[in-house]
């Protein structure tokens, strides 16, 4: 009998699973049966934009927690799939930073051109997976969403891709049950709009917090205070931004702060940061980790090491996204495929182990991009995926992270060259400050469309 392969979630991870096997088929290799689950009724995951927040239209949790005017926090060139590069799908040079729609039409494009769409069986939320012991085999149980039943089918492995920015981290402070104005987590932010004119409070110092905060700036916000748990950004802010310690509670829409100060805020935005949560799986097969670069119990950063058959993509902490993804699919695919063999599993441990040291030992954020570049320098040495300069990608993430530090609110101004064609990024017509509309249409026009600010 075949080999069937579960692959839930069809994200940028699920689907580069999904492009491993289609490539080493068209290779001419025999392939698994493939069925990937996917509870959205499209692929990109959370590349797709939802203004629904909460429930979607199925009682299922809402999945994206992107936003309008969300443009890429890092370089394109940082992420380019070595297999179809940004000048293949659009055809001519592009600016460096694009907003989400032109990344989304960017991964739609090489999937649409390997033609594995076939294998997603869309609007299917899976519910429950289990591992039999005597079979060797999984059962997985889904919701199919639009007939509102449940189906259960069994495989031989199951690639987990269900991505882990989706559940909150929701912290309590003291007062908030009934601070007077809106208070929501990042997962749940959709427009800066809503805050223009506002005083905003943003609890977090990472990605969400820096991002959320300068949108709001940027479509009319009137202050953004930032506080922090462990440590300021640091950011040279414009006038109407502060950092301050840890929010220790509310009193009415006073907040106060750890350093004994306080101040009077109109709306606050929890940047804590999401689980990893994982309902459909079982304690043994379930994950727990924080958002690290490489979390633990995962050979290679992917094989469950107490049942390998089982596989996680793209659970780190993540400088490296679409690229990394793909190292990890190819991986995966030539260990299914038999091309790779996995060592017992004290040695899968005591590598696991001895990743998670190196980890441990790494004390600027320069450290961590070299290790993530090891990390995935190491899988890239063992498969065919087409080999990429990425000690050059980790040379862009240094300079990248430069940049910002030298101009949080024009580093996206910025242009770098594209490790897989040689070519330096056009600079885009409208400096990101002024770029208000986000669609792909101005994106890849030749100037700004003039439009009216909506304020
Ligand atoms: P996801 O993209 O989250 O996809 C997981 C898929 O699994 C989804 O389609 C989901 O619907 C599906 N799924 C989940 N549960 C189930 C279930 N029970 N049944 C069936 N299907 C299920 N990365 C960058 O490279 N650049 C950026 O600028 C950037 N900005 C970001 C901004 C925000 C606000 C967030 C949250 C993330 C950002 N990222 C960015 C990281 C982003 O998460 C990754 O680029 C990428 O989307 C991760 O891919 P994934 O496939 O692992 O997970
Ligand atoms: P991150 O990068 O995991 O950061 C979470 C932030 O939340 C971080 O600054 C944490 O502080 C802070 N945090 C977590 N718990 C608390 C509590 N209890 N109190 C105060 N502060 C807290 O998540 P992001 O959402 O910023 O980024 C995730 C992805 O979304 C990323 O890929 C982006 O591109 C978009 P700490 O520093 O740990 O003290």
């Amino acid at each position: 009998m075949t080999m069937r392969i579960a692959i839930l979630g069809a994200g940028p991870s699920g689907l580069a699973q999904l492009r491993a096997f289609e490539s080493a088929r068209r290779a001419g290799a025999e392939v698994p049966e493939i069925v990937c689950y996917e509870k959205q009724s499209d692929l990109g995951g959370m590349w797709n934009y939802t203004w629904r927040t909460g429930l979607d239209a199925y009682g299922e949790p809402v999945h994206g927690s992107m936003y309008r005017y969300l443009w890429s926090n890092g370089p394109k060139e940082a992420l380019e799939f070595a297999d179809y590069s940004f000048e293949e799908h659009f055809g001519r040079p592009i600016a460096s930073y694009p907003p989400r729609a032109v990344l989304r039409d960017y991964i739609m494009g090489r999937i649409e051109k390997s033609g594995v769409r076939d294998q997603i069986r869309f609007n299917m939320a899976v519910q429950w997976v289990d591992y039999n012991q005597d079979t060797g085999l999984f059962t997985v149980t889904v919701r199919d969403l639009k007939k509102d039943e449940l189906v259960t089918e069994q495989f031989d492995r199951v690639i987990v891709a269900t991505g882990h920015f989706s559940t909150p981290n929701a912290p309590f402070f003291e007062g908030l049950e009934r601070f007077p104005g809106r208070v929501l987590h990042a997962h749940d932010f959709r427009d800066a709009c809503e805050f223009s004119g506002k005083d905003l409070l943003l609890v977090g110092s990472s990605y969400s917090a820096e991002d959320i905060g300068t949108q709001c700036y940027k479509y009319g916000a009137r202050s953004v205070t930032f506080s922090y748990r462990s440590a300021p950004m640091g950011y040279d802010w414009p006038e109407t931004f502060e950092e301050r310690p840890l929010l220790l509670r509310l009193e009415d829409d006073i907040a106060h702060f750890a350093d004994g100060s306080s101040r009077k805020v109109d709306a606050i935005v929890l940047c804590t940061g999401y689980q990893h949560h994982f309902p459909f799986l079982p304690d043994e097969l379930t994950l727990r980790t924080r958002n690290r670069l490489y979390p633990g119990d995962l050979y290679k950063g992917v094989f469950w090491i107490d049942n390998p058959k089982l596989v996680y993509l793209g659970m780190q902490d993540q400088y490296y996204t679409f690229n990394m993804f793909d190292a990890q699919a190819w991986y995966v695919r030539d260990e299914i495929l038999g091309r790779v063999t996995l060592p017992d599993a004290a040695a899968m441990r005591a590598d696991s182990e001895a990743w998670l040291a190196r980890e441990e030992a790494t004390t600027s954020v320069e450290e961590d991009i070299d290790f993530q570049t090891a990390y995935v320098r190491d899988l890239l040495d063992a498969t065919d995926y087409p080999d990429f300069n990425v000690e050059a990608v980790a040379a862009l993430f240094k300079e990248w992270k430069h940049d910002k530090q030298a101009d949080i609110l024009g580093y996206r101004n910025r242009s770098y060259r594209s490790v897989l064609t040689g070519t330096l990024a056009p600079p885009h017509h409208t400096p990101w400050m002024e770029a208000m509309d986000d669609s792909l249409e101005a994106f890849l026009a030749d100037r700004e469309v003039p439009q009216v600010r909506r304020i």
